[in-house]
């Protein structure tokens, strides 16, 4: 069954934006969470993501299970690496850092993840993951020791991207990384998007209500945004249903 990704494709063309909210397990406190999920259930987010660079062995499902019972969305794991993935979550995505070569990232990681994935009911969704530059050095950069494309060079973004595609990826997420100084440039995401003929995910320094439009409005049919809620949580204010 497909029923996430099959419905985000069916969103995307009814024109419809979607938005993933990003809870880090490792900077969510469990007393927060309540009051975090009903701000989160009263806004326009359609998905919640779980994951981050650094976590703690089982903290992820803990939080996955609990948010689990506080919300109707999908939860999807956004893995940092192995050891955050959990059957008790809805979906992952199966990322392969494409923008680096680092093999760990491009599949000895996914090796590794198969015992976890063959009996498990998660929704395995292979996502082309594309770091670009954007300013300050990023903890996915540091962790997976890999340098991030030039915001400079579209093309190499493009074709890119256009690779995870045409290799069979389900969705392409360009990353500018987390707590970003400067979101992925509208013009990147226009080029993109023009390309590509699967869903496109946007993240990154993304922290006011212009920034999600002006990624929409450029293409992005999911958006994800984490260090905005987490800094203020008044964020959801703005966007509410
Ligand atoms: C990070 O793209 C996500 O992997 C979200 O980034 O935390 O900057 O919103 P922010």
């Amino acid at each position: 069954m497909k029923v996430i990704y099959n419905n985000i494709v069916h969103s995307n063309s009814k024109g419809e934006h979607l938005l993933a909210v990003l809870i880090d397990p490792d900077k969510m406190k469990c007393e927060d969470l309540s009051g975090f999920m009903q701000k989160l259930n009263q806004s326009i987010a359609t998905h919640v993501f779980v994951g981050g660079s650094t976590v703690d062995d089982e903290a992820t499902e803990a939080l996955v299970i609990e948010i689990k019972k506080m919300t109707h969305l999908p939860v999807i794991l956004f893995p940092g690496d192995v050891s955050q993935i959990t059957n008790k979550a809805d979906a992952l995505l199966f990322l392969s850092l494409i923008s680096g070569t680092n093999p760990e990232y491009l599949i000895s990681k996914h090796i590794a993840a198969v015992s976890k994935l063959k009996n498990s009911d998660l929704e395995i969704i292979p996502t082309g993951y594309i770091l670009i530059e954007n300013g300050k050095q990023t903890s996915v950069e540091k962790v997976t020791k890999t340098k991030p494309l030039s915001r400079d060079n579209i093309n190499q973004i493009v074709d890119t991207a256009k690779a995870g595609e045409l290799l069979g990826m389900k969705f392409i997420y360009l990353e500018a990384g987390s707590g970003a100084m400067h979101p992925i440039p509208l013009e990147i995401i226009r080029s993109v998007k023009y390309e590509l003929n699967i869903p496109l995910i946007v993240g990154g320094g993304i922290r006011t209500l212009k920034q999600l439009e002006n990624a929409y409005n450029s293409g992005a049919d999911l958006v994800v945004i984490g260090t905005a809620f987490e800094d203020d949580e008044s964020f959801f204010e703005k966007l509410k249903k």
